[in-house]
């Protein structure tokens, strides 16, 4: 995949004055610290004021850790950070689609954004391609930028709009 498929920036996001959360799972350890390394890149690129931080065993409790920190109300947006690698059993289906649509159901229940930083590959090639330095592929990083946009965006919505439009920084959405 080129960065042209990518979703990019918008202009002017800022994270200045949020706390985000990072959870990560410990399962396939040295890629978890390259998609770590990424999401702390990309939240302080933006200026987030404190990362609250959390781990959990393996992926498949991604999803309980996220509901407890979007419910105990000390965050504004979170990334989850995982790891799943095909097996030879059907437990790579069931961790990675569990926790998949968990992170979903849990950020549509909450209202807190939660970026999807896990990695569902079929090999350790395909992880360290997408879990790279500063400047390469990392999806640990595109996800805190994803969740400090749509946090953005839920508080446009919130705050309410006289206009068609509905202004996130940078650009219209509508
Ligand atoms: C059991 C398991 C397996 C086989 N593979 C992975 C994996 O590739 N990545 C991951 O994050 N976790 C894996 N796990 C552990 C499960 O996520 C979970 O921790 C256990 O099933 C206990 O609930």
């Amino acid at each position: 995949m080129s960065s042209e498929d990518r979703a990019g920036v918008p202009d002017g996001l800022t994270g200045e004055g949020l706390h985000v959360g990072l959870i990560h799972a410990r399962w396939n350890t040295d890629i978890i610290e390259r998609l770590v390394a990424g999401a702390e890149r990309g939240y302080e690129a933006l200026g987030v004021d404190e990362i609250v931080r959390a781990s959990v065993p393996g992926s498949f409790e991604l999803p309980f850790a996220a509901k407890a920190m979007a419910t105990s109300g000390e965050v504004d947006a979170i990334v989850v950070v995982g790891v799943v690698i095909r097996g030879e059993t059907t437990h790579y289906e069931l961790v990675s689609e569990g926790c998949a649509s968990a992170i979903q159901a849990t950020q549509l229940e909450t209202g807190v954004p939660i970026g999807f930083g896990v990695l569902t590959v079929e090999n350790r090639a395909q992880a360290l391609d997408r879990s790279e330095e500063a400047g390469g592929h990392n999806v640990g990083e595109e996800a805190a930028l994803v969740a400090v946009e749509m946090c953005r965006l839920r508080q446009e919505f919130e705050a309410g709009s006289d206009d068609d439009s509905v202004e996130a920084p940078g650009g219209s959405y509508l």
